[in-house]
């Protein structure tokens, strides 16, 4: 590099401050190629990716069959809006209400929009259906939850971060400790109480897995008061945690299901909410929607994905590579790392800082090594490769963590 020449990294990452938003602060690398679980920079380095895109890209980086999907109808018809029918949505509403067991689908696109039309229908369920009065409906979450971030869902954040500056906050919820019964069980006697909205695993939070039993339990005292659960599978499902459904885990079937991300492999803006007809239809036409909403470039894109999570038995492969991976992590004798943890291909570590290094240290450092992953938190990097990894890759990948964590902590 001759005097002021920038490389092409600095030189785009310099473009998106100028004339971005700093709404971000991503570790500094530029990404111009994926394919499966591996990521090229634009300098030509090449990385394991140990984000997917927060669980977005299960079935790897531009899967051919869902790529294919993308193109053909891309190049058919894109978007009708819902002011017409297509032949693309039924179809996909036919076939994802069968593949998860529901009688209904209502499709949107990302996964706060989807963690919306749940609240609205659980409202509405709520005075239609339960009898609240108007406008009285209470909603139950958790600490330490991550639902998107719209100005109704931070008003049910704990996390200053998402919350602190965006007031006034949406009225109608109550905070409970997460994986806490009791807590739940004493805040299910207000008779006003419509919906618990909780993650199987809370992925922001730092991978927090509740104790076995956990959702079992709450889903039951919820039946015993006519409370609707709501489970937040955006980051958990479509086979993340070593099954279809981070609920599956525990034979759980919420009332009302939100997925996201993976359900269109990363290719497409694509989630939805899925829920039986007594409490779907309490939405009536013209009360809720969007322009994209099961478009059909989305239908198609997302029945390829899934098609592929069955085809390619990525939740069974979560499973048993999750727990390889975990055991390795835990041989790791490093005092930085404080505790592993996780479900199926779901992990994180616990970082003790040292000497001042703390976990974004050794995500730079493992950049530099070849494997990108991004702390959440200050002190907890989060593991999540594409679910088309192998066993092989995971070695390879735990070897390139150890040499990470051990030159930050000799440096
Ligand atoms: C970002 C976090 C993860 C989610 C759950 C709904 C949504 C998310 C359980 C909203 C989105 C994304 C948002 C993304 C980073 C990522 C994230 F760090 F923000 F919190 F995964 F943990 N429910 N999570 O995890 O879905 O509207 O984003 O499609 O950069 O904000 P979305």
């Amino acid at each position: 590099m001759i005097g002021t020449e920038l490389t092409k990294t600095q030189e785009l990452i310099s473009m998106e401050d100028k004339f971005g938003a700093h709404n971000y602060h991503p570790l500094p690398v530029v990404l111009e190629k994926g394919e499966g679980i591996y990521l090229w920079d634009v300098e030509g380095e090449k990385y394991f990716d140990f984000l997917s895109a927060y669980s977005a890209v299960n079935q790897g980086h531009c899967h051919p069959k869902i790529i294919n999907a993308l193109i053909e109808q891309a190049k058919t018809l894109t978007l009708t809006s819902r002011a017409f029918y297509n032949d693309a949505l039924g179809p996909y509403e036919k076939y994802i209400t069968e593949y998860f067991g529901y009688d209904k689908v209502l499709p949107m696109n990302s996964g706060a929009e989807a963690d919306e039309t749940a609240l609205k229908l659980c409202r509405r369920w709520a005075y239609d259906k339960k009898g609240i009065e108007d406008n009285k409906a209470k909603i139950i979450v958790c600490e330490g939850n991550f639902h998107g971030r719209t100005i109704t869902i931070i008003s049910m954040s704990t996390d200053p971060d998402s919350f602190k500056g965006f007031g006034p906050y949406t009225p109608g919820f109550e905070v409970v400790p997460y994986n806490d019964l009791a807590a739940l069980e004493k805040a299910l006697e207000d008779p006003n109480v419509a919906g618990f909205l909780v993650e199987p695993i809370q992925g922001e939070a730092g991978v927090y897995v509740p104790e076995d039993g956990y959702l079992k339990k709450a889903y039951e005292l919820c039946k015993a008061k006519n409370v609707l659960f709501i489970a937040d599978e955006v980051q958990t499902g479509i086979a993340r945690t070593g099954k279809l459904l981070a609920c599956d885990h525990e034979d759980v079937r919420p009332d009302v299901l939100i997925l996201g991300k993976a359900l269109s492999g990363g290719v497409f803006p694509v989630s939805a909410v899925l829920a039986d007809d007594d409490i779907m239809l309490v939405i009536k036409p013209g009360e809720h929607g969007s322009t994209f909403g099961g478009n059909p470039v989305a239908c198609k894109v997302a029945m390829a994905a899934l098609e592929v999570v069955k085809e390619e038995k990525l939740a069974e492969r979560a499973e048993k590579l999750g727990q390889i991976f975990r055991d390795e992590l835990r041989k790791i004798d490093n005092e930085m790392i404080s505790l592993v943890r996780g479900k199926g291909l779901l992990n994180a570590i616990v970082i003790k800082p040292k000497d001042g290094k703390e976990a974004w240290d050794v995500c730079v450092r493992m950049k530099e090594n070849g494997l990108l992953a991004k702390p959440t938190h200050q002190h907890i990097i989060r593991f999540a490769p594409p679910l088309v990894i192998t066993e092989e890759q995971i070695h390879e990948a735990v070897a390139i963590i150890k040499k990470s964590i051990d030159e930050i902590s000799n440096a």
